[in-house]
C-alpha cells in the first residue's frame, strides 16, 4: 500500500492545473445572429416554442396562422422573436422564415431532456416543448418566452406520476413565461400547489383567477393580480436578485374566442374518457387530448388556442420591452 501513495515517476514534468474546475463547453446551440443582435443592444426578445406550431399542437392551417400572428404581434410590440427548435440535430435559437414549413408539419416532441438526445442522434425536426424552449432560451440569456397553455400536474397524477416537465424547468431557469394557465384538461389545483411548493410566482395578468386555457377562469384564485407589464418586470428583476428562477405570468384567453368553463369541462371528461380507451401514455398523452378536445368541441378549441397564443405573445412582447427598461 505503502508504494501506491508515493508520486510516479516524472510528476515534476507534468503541469498541474491550477484549480479542479471544468472547462467551460460552449452550448451547442445555434443563435441566429438577428437574436444575438437584438441580445447584444439590450433589445426585448421573446422566445417561443415549436411543439405547438407542429402537427403535435394545432391543427393545418391553424397552426401555420398561430405562427405568422404570434411572430407579428411580437415584432408589433417592439421586441425581437426567437422561435426555438432542433433542426437537422441543430438546437436553434431564432428560426429563418424558408424553414416556417417544417415547423408546422410533424416533428418528434422534444422536453428538455430530450434535447441532448436530438442533437446527439441528429433529430431533423425536434419540436421544443415548453420545458425545451426554456432551455434554450435560457442558455442564450433570453428573459421571456411565450407558450399557449404550459403543462402541469396532471389528472391521476396518484397512479401514473405524471407531472409535465414544464414545471421544473419554469422553476429552475430566469425566464417569465407567459401561457394562458395550464392545459385544462390537468388538475390544475394541483398544479398550482407544485407551483408554490417550487417557489414560482404566479402572477395573474389583470385577473384574479387562474386561467384554464380555453376557458377565462378556473375559479381557482391566482395568489398576485398585476396590471401593468412594468410591474411583471420590476418583480422579475427582485425575483432574479434573490437567486430565483422563472416567474409565471397568466393571461385568460380573449373574450371573444374563450369557452365557458363549464362548457369545456364537458368536453375534457369526453376527451379523457377516449385518452383511457386509448394506450396513449407518457408523452403522447398531452397531443392525444388536444387532438380529442378539437372533435368534441367541433373545432371550436382550435380559434381559441390560436387567440390565447397571441394574447400571450403579446403580453410577453411587453414585458421583455418593459425589462429594457425602455
Ligand atoms: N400549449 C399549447 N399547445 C401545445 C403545448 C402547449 O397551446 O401543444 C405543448 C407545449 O409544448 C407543452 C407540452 O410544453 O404541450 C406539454 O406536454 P407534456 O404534458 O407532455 O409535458
Ligand atoms: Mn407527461
Amino acid at each position: 500500500m505503502g508504494a501506491a501513495m508515493s508520486e510516479p515517476n516524472g510528476v515534476d514534468d507534468v503541469e498541474t492545473p491550477e484549480t479542479n474546475e471544468p472547462t467551460p463547453t460552449p452550448a451547442p446551440v445555434t443563435v441566429l445572429p438577428r437574436v444575438a443582435d437584438a441580445i447584444a443592444d439590450g433589445r426585448g426578445v421573446v422566445a417561443l416554442e415549436s411543439t405547438i406550431f407542429s402537427h403535435l399542437g394545432l391543427p393545418s392551417p391553424a397552426n401555420a396562422q398561430a405562427l405568422r400572428r404570434c411572430l407579428q404581434i411580437v415584432n408589433a410590440w417592439g421586441a425581437e422573436t426567437a422561435l426555438t427548435a432542433v433542426l437537422g440535430g441543430d438546437a436553434r435559437v431564432g428560426i429563418e422564415p424558408d424553414q416556417y414549413e417544417t415547423i408546422c408539419g410533424p416533428a418528434r416532441k422534444a422536453a428538455a431532456r430530450d434535447l441532448p438526445v436530438a442533437i446527439g442522434h441528429r433529430w431533423a425536426y425536434g419540436a421544443t416543448t415548453v420545458s425545451a424552449a426554456l432551455t434554450l432560451a435560457a442558455s442564450a440569456g433570453i428573459e421571456v418566452f411565450a407558450t399557449g397553455g404550459i403543462g402541469g400536474v396532471h389528472r391521476g397524477v396518484e397512479t401514473t406520476g405524471d407531472i409535465s416537465a414544464d414545471l421544473d424547468a419554469i422553476a429552475r431557469h430566469p425566464v417569465v413565461t407567459v401561457s394562458a394557465g395550464a392545459k385544462v384538461f390537468l388538475d390544475l389545483p394541483r398544479t398550482l400547489e407544485y407551483l408554490e411548493t417550487a417557489s414560482v410566482p404566479v402572477l395573474g395578468w389583470q385577473t384574479d383567477t387562474f386561467p384554464a386555457f380555453h376557458a377565462r377562469s378556473s375559479g381557482l384564485p391566482v395568489p398576485h393580480r398585476v396590471d401593468s407589464a412594468e410591474e411583471v418586470a420590476t418583480i422579475a428583476r427582485a425575483h432574479w436578485a434573490l437567486g430565483g428562477g422563472g416567474v409565471l405570468v397568466v393571461a385568460p384567453v380573449p373574450e371573444d374566442e374563450a369557452i365557458p368553463f363549464d362548457e369545456i369541462s364537458v368536453a375534457v371528461d369526453v376527451a379523457l374518457a377516449e385518452l383511457a380507451e386509448s394506450d396513449a401514455s407518457g408523452n403522447e398523452v398531452t397531443p392525444v387530448v388536444l387532438a380529442a378536445l378539437g372533435r368534441v368541441t367541433e373545432g371550436r378549441s382550435v380559434p381559441a388556442n390560436l387567440a390565447l397564443a397571441e394574447n400571450n405573445a403579446a403580453v410577453a412582447a411587453q414585458i421583455a420591452v418593459a425589462l429594457t427598461g425602455r
